[in-house]
C-alpha cells in the first residue's frame, strides 16, 4: 500500500486584509511594530496593486496543484499537503503540529523560492526542523534549492523567447534577471544566493538565446545596513546610458508568483523608470500554478525522496 507522507509547502505569506498589514509587517520586523509612516507607505503599495496581494490565493493554488501532481505520479506515497507560512498564520510551526496531530510520521518540505540563502530557505527549513524536534513530530526531509530545475528553467526560457520574438529588433533589448536583495552581511558569510541567481540567469539565457542580459536585485528593505546591488531601477538607468537599449525585459526569477514585490516593484517602480527613459517595459508571466512549472516542483520533491 502507499505510504502516507506529509508535503510541507512553505511560503512567505501575505496579509489577507488591510487590517492584517500591521501584524504582518511587525512579524517581518521581528516583533518591532513599524512607524506609522512606514506602515502607511506599505498600505498604499498594497492599495496600488488593487487592495490586497493575490499571493495568498496563488500559494494555495500552487500547493494543491503540487499535491495533486505528486499523487498522480507516485506509486510509493500518498501525499497530504500542509501550508506553513513565514510571516502569517498558518505559520510553519502550525503546519508541523498539524502533521503530528494527523499521525504523519514522515514528511518532505519545499520552499516556494528557488534560491538558497541563510536568510530565506535556511530559516524556513530550520523552523520546521526545530518545531518537529520540539514536539517529537514527523521526520522531515527538506529540499534546499531548485534554482536549476530543468522545467523551471524551461518555463522561463520559453516565456522569455516568446517576449523576444514579439520585438522588432531583439538585439536592442536586455533581459534583467532579479531576486530579492538581502543585507550584504548575509552574503559575506559565503552564502550561495548570488551564484545561484547567476546560474539561473545563465541557464535561461542560453536556452532562450538571449542577446543581452544583466543581473540585478530588487525590493531591498528599509534598514541602515547596505544591501546587495545593483538595484534593478539603478541598473535600468545604467544599462540605458551605456548601451541605449530600447526594451527592458524584467524576469524576477527569485519569486514564483504575482505578488507585491513583482506587481509593485517591477510593474510600477521599474515601469516608472522605463517610461521616463521612453523605452519599452516587458515582464514575462510568473510561474504561479502553471502545470509545467508545478510538474518541475514535483520532479524536485520526488528526486529528494529517492536520494534520501
Ligand atoms: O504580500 C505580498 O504580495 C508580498 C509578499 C513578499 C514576498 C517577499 C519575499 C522575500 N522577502 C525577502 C526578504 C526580505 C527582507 C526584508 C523584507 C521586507 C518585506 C516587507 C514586505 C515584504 N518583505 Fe520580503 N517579501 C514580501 C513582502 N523582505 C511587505 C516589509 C516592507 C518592505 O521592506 O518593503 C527586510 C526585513 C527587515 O526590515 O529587517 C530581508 C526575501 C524574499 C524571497 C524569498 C521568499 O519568498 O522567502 C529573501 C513574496
Amino acid at each position: 500500500a502507499e505510504k502516507k507522507i506529509g508535503l510541507l509547502v512553505m511560503a512567505y505569506g501575505t496579509p489577507r486584509s488591510i487590517e492584517e498589514v500591521e501584524p504582518y509587517y511587525t512579524h517581518i520586523r521581528r516583533g518591532r511594530p513599524p512607524e506609522e509612516e512606514a506602515l502607511n507607505d506599505l498600505i498604499s503599495r498594497y492599495e496600488a496593486i488593487g487592495g490586497i496581494s493575490p499571493l495568498a490565493r496563488i500559494t494555495d493554488e500552487q500547493m494543491y496543484a503540487l499535491e495533486q501532481r505528486l499523487n498522480e505520479r507516485s506509486d510509493a506515497y500518498e501525499f497530504k499537503a500542509y501550508l506553513g507560512l513565514k510571516h502569517i498564520d498558518p505559520f510553519i510551526e502550525d503546519a508541523v503540529q498539524q502533521m503530528k496531530e494527523d499521525g504523519i510520521d514522515e514528511a518532505v518540505s519545499i520552499v516556494l523560492a528557488p534560491h538558497f540563502s541563510t536568510f530565506s530557505v535556511k530559516s524556513y527549513n530550520g523552523r520546521a526542523q526545530e518545531e518537529s524536534e520540539r514536539i517529537d513530530g514527523p521526520k522531515i526531509q527538506s529540499v534546499e534549492s531548485w534554482y536549476d530545475d530543468p522545467k523551471f528553467i524551461q518555463f522561463w526560457a520559453e516565456n522569455v523567447r516568446k517576449t523576444l520574438d514579439e520585438l522588432e529588433n531583439e538585439k536592442n533589448s536586455v533581459v534583467i534577471f532579479s531576486a530579492h536583495s538581502l543585507p550584504e552581511k548575509i552574503i559575506n558569510n559565503g552564502d550561495p544566493y548570488p551564484e545561484q541567481l547567476e546560474e539561473t540567469a545563465r541557464l535561461i539565457s542560453e536556452q532562450a538565446d538571449v542577446p543581452n542580459y544583466a543581473i540585478g536585485w530588487q525590493s531591498e528593505g528599509n534598514t541602515p545596513d547596505p544591501w546587495i546591488g545593483p538595484d534593478v531601477q539603478d541598473l535600468t538607468r545604467d544599462l540605458y546610458e551605456e548601451h541605449g537599449y530600447d526594451t527592458f525585459i524584467y524576469c524576477p526569477v527569485g519569486f514564483v508568483a504575482d505578488h507585491l514585490e513583482v506587481l509593485y516593484d517591477n510593474d510600477i517602480e521599474c515601469k516608472d523608470v522605463t517610461d521616463e527613459l521612453n523605452v519599452g517595459y516587458r515582464r514575462p508571466e510568473m510561474p504561479n500554478a502553471k502545470p509545467f512549472f508545478i510538474d518541475g516542483l514535483a520532479d524536485v520533491v520526488l528526486h529528494r525522496l529517492t536520494n534520501a
